[in-house]
């Protein structure tokens, strides 16, 4: 009888531009636009994967978690991060600021909120790399320091999609049924972020919170931002004042009037700057 497959809710992370959303549409669409859409909040897609070897083989369903990287957005940032139970930390082969971010920013945030998970390395746009044996020699360095696989990829060619992807998977299926080491750690001091941003994110996750969760709330605040004219680049405060207006006539449909009231009144308190 064929088993359940193992269901793994797995996040990219890594600053913005490298290629997060375009290896997911690569691995879940094969395809590969050149269009740079900024992701907005979180998208959430599937795809199965067959693991483990032809004789023992598990089916496993990745639930994978793309979120915008923009600094500043650390409570959309860790809702995603929170019970993920595997890693692809992906950065710009081309560009050794986003490659340093990782260790500064992005590694210390996962071993904070979710401890050390099972984590692959994806040294991506391997196709623009211009010497291949110093991209592959910083790639071994960083899975020598940290025990964890890294390959380089291109979303663009798809060389090697598919085969990070899987590798993330066997560091779950081998960590399956080991606890999850927890580790006390306080995040590098970052750059003081926007104070918009900041608002923007906390309004983002608390109404994620307030609608159950973020695969039901943010479709809405993505929906909500477009219409409020909301770059999350750079926010102003008169979108942020729409945004807030148009989610409390959301709220209208799924929560009583004191709850939208008092939810309106908290996020402009933020916008107002009496508590951000
Ligand atoms: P992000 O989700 O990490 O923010 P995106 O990044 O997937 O949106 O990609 C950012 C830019 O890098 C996009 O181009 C995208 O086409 C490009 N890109 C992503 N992966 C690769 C790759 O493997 N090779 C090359 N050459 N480019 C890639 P633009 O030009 O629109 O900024
Ligand atoms: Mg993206």
């Amino acid at each position: 009888m064929p088993r359940e497959p193992m269901k793994s809710k797995v996040v990219l992370l890594g600053d913005g531009g490298v290629g997060k959303t375009s290896l997911v549409r690569r691995f879940v669409v094969d395809q590969y636009s050149d269009d740079y859409i900024t992701t907005v909040g979180t998208k959430v897609s599937k795809r199965s994967l067959n693991l483990g070897s032809p004789l023992a083989e598990v089916e496993m369903v990745l639930q994978i978690w793309d979120v915008l990287g923009q600094k500043g957005y650390s409570g959309v940032q860790e809702t995603a991060i929170k019970g993920a139970q595997g890693v692809l930390l992906v950065y710009d082969a081309t560009n050794d600021e986003s490659r340093r971010a990782l260790e500064d920013y992005w590694i210390p945030a996962v071993w904070r909120l979710a401890g050390r998970i099972p984590t692959v390395f994806a040294g991506n746009k391997s196709d623009l790399v211009p010497d291949r044996v110093w991209a592959e020699e910083y790639l071994y360095f960083l899975t020598q320091k940290y025990s964890c696989p890294g390959i380089l990829t291109s979303a663009k060619t798809g060389d090697r999609v598919e085969m990070s992807f899987k590798a993330l998977g066997e560091q779950i299926l081998q960590a399956a049924g080991h606890p999850i080491r927890r580790i006390a750690l306080v995040t590098p001091p970052q750059e003081p972020v926007d104070r918009l941003i900041r608002v923007t994110d906390k309004i983002m996750t608390d109404f994620c919170y307030h609608m159950g969760g973020v695969e039901t709330g943010m479709p809405i605040v993505k929906r909500q931002l477009g219409l409020a004219g909301l770059d999350v680049r750079a926010p102003t405060t008169d979108a942020i004042r729409t945004l807030i207006e148009r989610l409390a006539v959301v709220e209208q449909d799924f929560k009583g009037p004191e709850e939208v009231l008092s939810n309106r009144e908290r996020r402009l308190e933020w916008l107002d700057g009496i508590d951000a």
